[in-house]
């Protein structure tokens, strides 16, 4: 049985939510395309439509909730063992909170968070649930109108990138969950996953990008996959 877990999520995990993906038909996001919104030199052009985009992104966290993907994954992390007996990670490229609020603690956010403000003057992040928008101060160092949407945009180095991968080159099983495998370094995780001896497993609605370098491919909705999968998972332990 695998006993060392690391979890990838992206888009399609809270596709059922109600939050919508990234790359669905016309490749837009709430009317803007991802390159035009997700990059420095975007915030650096036009800093009033970046911030008005994560803005409205924020506020609608208050209108969705975990679904059953979600809650899924919590209570498998709530079971599986620590330590000498297992391991589990769970790596969102997600910047909503929806593993947070489902339950899920072994979590990281890689790309970021809405509900976090990162300074540009003094470099601190901390959580932040209002419009940017709006005039501010920062909480560490009090300079105005500093902060910006703590986001990994392109160019960017993703968070906890050492952490991610040191546990996929332990990992026994790699699970990558609603992720198109558009985007690296988390597109390549499964190849590192390989590397590292580890089964490797995709649930996402269709065939990916990824999906030839996966030993096991499942496709169909998350809400459906991934509980199925954690009660067999739950089932050996
Ligand atoms: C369902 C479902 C349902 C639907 N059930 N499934 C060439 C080669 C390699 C790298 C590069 C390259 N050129 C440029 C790069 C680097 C660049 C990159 O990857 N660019 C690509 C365009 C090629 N990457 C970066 O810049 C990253 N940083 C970096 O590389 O630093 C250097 C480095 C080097 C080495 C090691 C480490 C670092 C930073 C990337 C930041 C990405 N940021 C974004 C925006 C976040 C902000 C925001 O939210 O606004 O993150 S982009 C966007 O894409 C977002 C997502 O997290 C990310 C991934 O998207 P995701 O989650 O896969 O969504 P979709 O929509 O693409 O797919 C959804 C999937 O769900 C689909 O498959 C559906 O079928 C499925 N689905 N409903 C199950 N119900």
């Amino acid at each position: 049985m695998a006993r060392r877990i690391v979890i990838l999520t992206g888009a399609g995990i809270s596709a059922e939510s109600g939050v919508p993906t990234f790359r669905a038909a016309d490749g837009l996001w709430e009317g803007h395309r991802v390159e035009d919104v997700a990059t420095p030199q975007a915030f650096r052009r036009n800093p009033a439509l970046v911030q008005r985009f994560y803005d409205d992104r924020r506020a609608f966290l208050g209108q969705v909730q975990p679904n059953a993907a979600h809650h899924a994954l919590a209570r498998l992390d709530a079971a599986w063992p620590t330590g000498d007996r297992g391991e589990l990670l769970l790596v969102t490229q997600n910047v909503d909170d929806l593993h947070d609020r489902a339950g899920s603690r072994r979590l990281l956010h890689m790309h970021g968070e809405l509900l976090s403000a990162l300074c540009t003057a003094c470099g601190a992040a901390r959580r932040w649930e209002r419009p940017l928008l709006q005039p501010h101060s920062c909480p560490a160092c009090a300079r105005p109108d500093t902060l910006r949407p703590d986001i990994v945009w392109f160019g960017e180095m993703p968070y906890q990138m050492e952490r991610i991968t040191s546990a996929i080159a332990a990992c026994d099983l790699f699970v990558s969950i609603g992720t198109s495998g558009a985007v690296y370094p988390a597109a390549g995780f499964v190849q590192w996953a390989r590397e590292a001896g580890a089964e490797t497993l995709e649930l996402n609605l269709e065939p990916s990008a990824g999906t030839p370098m996966f030993s096991e491919a499942r496709h169909g909705p998350a809400g459906t996959l991934v509980p199925q999968w954690v009660e067999a998972m739950l089932a050996e332990l």
